[in-house]
């Protein structure tokens, strides 16, 4: 089977703190995305990065009383990586963009979209929020003149001479692309964000400054042959997402990996990534052929993919209000695994949620320790009391009768075939908020955990040993061989837990994960007669890890 290449990018962060379980989120979606593709073999390439072109990091160094901006910036650039590390999150690059191979990139880019004749030098007067590095129209203020996103902080006046990028010639090449790539923009509630931005690109004539006087920054990328000024910090964090992949330094690379498949983002900069982006990339096309399709279309991202924001028991998360608390502080009780489930179980991608620290002890005694480890628990258990300490092995449990437990509301083998093809479905739609809720059994197949808790129950194999044996080592059996499947529907998201699952089979999960999701997902593949481990918890009981 030819493999397919997933390439998926999430923004690159400021680094004027440290990650939060906002930023965690759009990470943790990326990297369970990566995982999946991974474990069907495809070809991935995960990139994250920081934004280091930005005032607002200066602002964070002066603040925090230091002077020595690139030993700031390469700490910070550590902090996120090793924060990172603590979730689990799988990167396959780290881009900063004060790294000289970015740098070669924008170059290139820059004097493309120059030679396009889309970049003009006009005098300018706007008010600017350093916040959002971006500037602000009086409709787009509050009543008292501030952004309504950072309140705390007067917005600055600017008259100076820039560069312009003419937004306005790309309006309707925007639409069209839009219209004719229905999930460009995803949700698909947000498409008429981005429809409607562009109407008022069209009628307010909203070119976009790409470029500040040198004099007014202490950082950002010179502009190629205008010694008075830099790049403005979103043209060039946005261009990250080619640079981190070889553009304006490896040829084969860049031809390997773009167009990027997914670039994943908040709600608060979808309109950086759905309009001005794909416009930049048609304009530098023009002159680029490295940016062209065969037939001569411009190479633009496949999906953007803008989620919701979360708030923190209630609160915007914020530095000022002392809640950004970075994900490894979550995890402290419950593991990463946990923290990576809640944060893409608690709300359908997309809408905003809350992350709260009770809702996150109630899921995990509830939906990780009652349905998922004490199911694992209790069928190992079974099995090693019942069937001396192994996988059920009876001459009449035969493959036919194995498939065929389907009792009440469990589907047997082939539900558990349907609910894999749900999965990948919803895996491969980028919807992992689907995935958690069809594993857990609010989905339309059976087979899914709560029908493997209801199996027990119905057929309650610790009495049901004492008169049938064989029927109970087929139930047993049955449950075996779906944790063994459950343990790969869950692996891109809960990896820990998963590797435990299998150990808790008996199995080696390196071996097993290097199967292949289709290869490892036909019915039958745990060995009946194979020891079966003595099983541990997968999610001890709170109360008594605190003690310990
Ligand atoms: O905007 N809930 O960087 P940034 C959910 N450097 N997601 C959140 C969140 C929350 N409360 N808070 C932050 C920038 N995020 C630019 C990006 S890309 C070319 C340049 C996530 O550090 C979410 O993905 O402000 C949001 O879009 C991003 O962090 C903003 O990160």
């Amino acid at each position: 089977m030819p493999t397919n290449r997933f390439y998926v990018t999430t923004p690159i962060y400021y680094v004027n703190d440290r990650p939060h379980v906002g930023h965690a989120y759009t990470t943790v979606i990326a990297d369970a995305l990566s995982r999946y593709h991974r474990l069907r073999g495809d070809e991935v390439r995960f990139v994250t990065g920081t934004d280091e072109n930005s005032q607002k990091n200066v602002e964070a160094m002066e603040k925090a009383g230091e002077t020595d901006l690139q030993a700031y910036l390469d700490r910070m650039a550590g902090a996120w990586k090793s924060t990172w590390s603590e979730i689990g999150i799988t990167f396959d690059d780290f881009i900063r963009t004060t790294e000289p191979r970015h740098l070669a990139g924008v170059e290139r880019f820059w004097k493309a979209v120059a030679a396009s004749g889309d970049l003009e030098k006009r005098t300018y007067q706007s008010m600017y929020c350093v916040g959002c590095e971006g500037f602000k129209t009086p409709s787009e203020m509050n009543e008292d003149g501030r952004c309504p996103l950072h309140p705390n902080k007067e917005l600055t006046k600017v008259q100076e001479e820039n560069w312009f990028f003419k937004l306005t010639n790309y309006v309707e090449p925007l639409r069209a692309y839009i219209r004719e790539h229905e999930d460009f923009v995803q949700p698909a509630s947000r498409r008429n964000e981005i429809l409607g931005y562009l109407d008022a690109v069209e009628k307010e004539g909203l070119d976009v400054s790409v470029s500040r006087e040198k004099k007014k920054l202490s950082v950002g990328i010179p502009v190629p042959g205008d010694e008075d000024q830099r790049i403005y910090v979103w043209f060039d964090a946005l261009l990250n997402y080619m640079t981190a992949v070889g553009y304006g330094t490896d040829e084969a690379l860049f031809q390997k990996f773009w167009p990027v498949n997914l670039q994943l983002v908040g709600k608060d900069i979808l309109k950086f990534h759905c309009a001005l982006w794909p416009a930049m990339i048609m304009s530098a096309a023009k002159q680029d052929a490295l940016l062209r399709n065969e037939d001569g279309s411009p190479k633009l991202p496949q999906h953007v993919f803008a989620h919701g924001f979360y708030t923190l028991d209630g609160m915007k998360i914020s530095k000022s209000l002392g809640n950004a608390i970075p994900p490894s502080e979550a995890a402290k009780d419950v593991g990463m695994d946990a923290v990576r489930y809640y944060l893409l179980r608690e709300v359908q991608l997309g809408e905003d949620g809350d992350f709260s620290f009770a809702r996150l002890k109630e899921r995990y005694q509830a939906d990780l320790g009652n349905t998922l480890g004490n199911l694992v628990q209790r069928v190992v258990a079974m099995s090693r009391k019942y069937f001396d300490g192994k996988v059920p092995t009876l001459d009449a449990v035969t493959a036919q009768s194995l498939s065929d437990v389907g009792v009440n509301s469990w589907g047997g083998s082939v539900a558990i075939h349907h609910l894999a093809s749900e999965i990948a479905a919803a895996y491969d739609a980028f919807n992992t908020f689907g995935v958690v809720q069809r594993v857990w059994g609010t989905g339309e197949s059976a087979s899914n955990l709560i029908a493997a808790n209801k199996l027990i129950e119905e057929t309650q194999p610790f009495k049901l040993a004492k008169t049938d044996l064989e029927a109970t080592g087929r139930v047993l059996y049955a449950l075996l061989e779906s944790i063994r499947w459950y343990a790969w529907f869950v692996a891109p998201i809960m990896p820990e837990t998963a590797n435990k699952m299998l150990v808790a089979l008996g199995l080696d999960a390196t071996q097993e994960f290097a199967k292949g999701w289709d290869a490892a997902l036909t019915w039958g593949q745990l060995e009946p007669g194979s020891l079966l481990p003595e099983p541990s918890p997968l999610f001890p009981r709170l109360e008594e890890k605190t003690e310990v």
